[in-house]
């Protein structure tokens, strides 16, 4: 557990379609974590099939990838403390009929097949994740309060 811990969330097509990109961002903001990194990615079905890696051969598997490759996601990096842990916490059970009320999909989902946002399991695989999705690179920033917007 870090402040500078750092997690890897997207929002899967389905919850940019229902136009809840705002309402998701806003919770992680308000909770206090840092946004790092943002970016609109329609991911190819080849980049999807390294991000979901670990569940290829599962029976899910091709949905899956159609699914997440039917529209843009939204990937970002959040960061503070305990970001990784708190992200899934924030998300709620990966099947939203487990989820609890006031996780994200708790309040908004139904389906495991359209769960609508994806957080990082571990550091070790939010790091890889954040590398998968932002070769690039993150610029880092700190807030300077003596510039602070008027
Ligand atoms: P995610 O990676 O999206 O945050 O989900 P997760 O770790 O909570 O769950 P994981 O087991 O890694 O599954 C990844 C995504 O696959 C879809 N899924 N469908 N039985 C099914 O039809 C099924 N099981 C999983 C979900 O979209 C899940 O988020």
């Amino acid at each position: 557990m870090s402040v500078s811990e750092r997690t890897y969330i997207m929002i899967k097509p389905d919850g940019v379609q229902r136009g809840l990109v705002g309402e998701i961002i806003k919770r992680f903001e308000t909770r206090g974590f840092k946004l790092i990194a943002l970016k609109l990615v329609h991911a190819t079905p080849e980049h999807l099939e390294k991000h979901y890696a670990d569940l290829k051969g599962k029976g899910f598997f091709p949905g899956l990838i159609k699914y997440m490759a039917s529209g843009p996601v939204v990937a970002m990096v959040w960061q503070g403390l305990d970001a990784v842990k708190t992200g899934r916490v924030m998300l709620g059970a990966t099947n939203p009929l487990a989820s609890s009320p006031g996780t994200i999909r708790g309040d908004y989902a139904l389906s495991v097949g359209r769960n609508i946002c994806h957080g990082s399991d571990s550091v070790e695989n939010a790091e890889k994740e954040i590398s998968l999705w932002f070769p690039e690179g993150i610029v880092q920033y700190t807030h300077n309060q003596a510039i602070w917007v008027f």
